[in-house]
């Protein structure tokens, strides 16, 4: 059972110096403002306008107004402390068709933004995909498309050139597994496809989209850049230590995390996935050569997105869990190639998501990732939904949330012990915002958003972050 601290507790254990303290959002989470500027429908207005899709049928039209209210967001930033931001550039605002040149008023937005981010010295770290293809694209066959990859590594290219002078760091992709599996086997996520085979051929475009960015970035921006990718890797363990619940671990492991991670920093797919996956697509017609050689160009941080473990069996040795991974998926795995495997909640603690609360899951990712690709990390990602109420005084007490925080960043100070080389933690979010499929119903802000008035209100835990952030994590 996780523990309630007192708001004034900071986290224990020291932090290296120079630690990115930051909170992350993503614009279609935030920003708003959908038809202006020249913005055009990405895979997200598509789907949230699609009936049935979204919880109350909640869109991004108007999300938390970031668009025109980022000079006050900043100001709450600057105010809580906070040393780093990670927010993600919207494809569609920038470049409306998918293709060609950029759009000025959308490159006016980012620009104006990360001015008033460095002048109040926060630094920025900018995610390129953060899952709103612009529609045209998807109309072109989307993530499945080959093509779609090198469209990807043209907008990075222009964008780099645009901002690279004030962005340090840059961010490919957000949580490809989401965006391949979530969107197009489960169809729980936009653009809604539910074919298993397209899934797959989305993966490995992303990771080829991600290879070919990273050279454009490489070429375009100072020496000095930092490039890095977030993925949300699963932390999956067998329920037991029988061989058939091993098993399953390992297809999870296979098509969760390593379908990603052995392309991108190993230049290979890894031969037990492609066994499980045979069935499903010809893999020597979907790579071509040479595409190992582009998915594997060196990047220079590993972003993390921790929130739970994953607990898995075979089959006959459990229930199933409804919805699988607590990840709200229908009717259509969301695993292809591992189907049949069964999922169980770490333990009974759990957030608003009903994802289990276990920080050990946290270290013990980072410290697999130290030994295993020995690069510098981030958690690009972290934090918790809860059902916040504001109190009849107007404040929002949350100590739910805090003790998740504290929690997690113990388990990141456990793996900087252990030797990981952790560089920064990025809480999600900053602001309560749209939660894709479950629209505004999930809040995961450490600021309190009224969507009535757009007032924002530092939760509790916001000023519990604060002063750990202040006592640079110091006892
Ligand atoms: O809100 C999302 C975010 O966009 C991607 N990572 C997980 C978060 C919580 O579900």
């Amino acid at each position: 059972m996780t523990t309630v601290p007192s708001d004034n507790r900071p986290a224990r254990r020291p932090f290296p110096s120079g630690f990115a303290w930051g909170a992350a959002t993503a614009a279609y989470q935030i920003e708003g403002a959908t038809t202006e500027g020249g913005r055009t429908p990405s895979i997200w207005d598509t789907f949230s306008h699609t009936p049935g899709r979204t919880e109350n049928g909640d869109t991004g039209d108007t999300a938390v107004d970031h668009y025109h209210r980022f000079r006050e967001d900043v100001r709450l930033m600057a105010d809580l402390g906070l040393t780093a931001y990670r927010f993600s550039i919207a494809w569609p605002r920038i470049q409306p068709t998918g293709r060609g040149p950029l759009s000025q008023p959308g490159l006016d937005f980012y620009r104006a933004l990360t001015d008033e981010l460095l002048e109040h010295g926060i630094t920025p770290a900018a995610t390129l995909y953060h899952w709103d293809l612009p529609q045209e694209l998807e109309d072109a066959g989307g993530w499945p498309a080959r093509d779609t990859a090198y469209r990807f590594a043209e907008y990075a290219a222009l964008t780099a050139e645009a901002l690279g002078d004030r962005v340090p760091t840059w961010i490919t992709l957000n949580e490809p597994w989401c965006s391949a599996f979530m969107g197009y086997a489960a169809g729980a996520h936009a653009p809604g496809r539910t074919d298993a085979a397209d899934a797959l051929r989305a993966a490995h475009h992303l990771n080829l989209g991600h290879g070919l960015a990273v050279g454009a970035l490489r070429a375009a921006l100072p020496a000095s850049a930092r490039l890095s990718v977030s993925l949300n890797l699963h932390a999956v363990r067998p329920r037991s230590d029988r061989p058939e619940d091993r098993e399953a671990a390992r297809r999870i492991d296979a098509v969760g995390n390593r379908i990603f991670t052995s392309p991108m920093l190993k230049g290979r797919y890894d031969d037990d996935l492609l066994k499980d996956t045979a069935h499903l697509v010809d893999w020597d017609t979907l790579v071509h050569d040479g595409d190992l050689a582009e998915t594997s160009r060196p990047i220079d941080l590993l972003g993390l997105n921790y929130y739970a473990p994953t607990v898995v069996s075979s089959p006959a040795n459990g229930e199933r869990l409804p919805r699988e991974d607590g990840h709200g998926t229908g009717s259509h795995s969301v695993w292809p190639g591992a189907e049949d495997v069964a999922f169980h909640r770490a333990n009974e603690d759990v957030t608003a998501m009903g994802w289990p609360i276990d920080p050990t899951g946290l270290s013990d990712t980072l410290t697999a990732l130290h030994h295993e690709f020995g690069l510098p990390l981030l958690v690009t990602e972290n934090g918790a939904a809860f059902d916040d109420t504001v109190s009849p005084d107007g404040t929002v007490h949350d100590p739910e949330r805090t003790a998740y925080v504290r929690d997690h960043l113990e388990a990141v100070a456990d793996a900087i012990a252990a030797g990981a080389d952790v560089r920064g933690y990025y809480l999600w979010s900053l602001m309560d915002n749209f939660e894709w499929g479950y629209g505004y119903s999930k809040r995961f802000g450490i600021v309190h958003i009224d969507y009535a008035t757009q007032k924002r209100t530092p939760k509790s835990s916001a000023h519990w972050y604060s002063e750990a952030i202040r006592r640079g994590g110091l006892d």
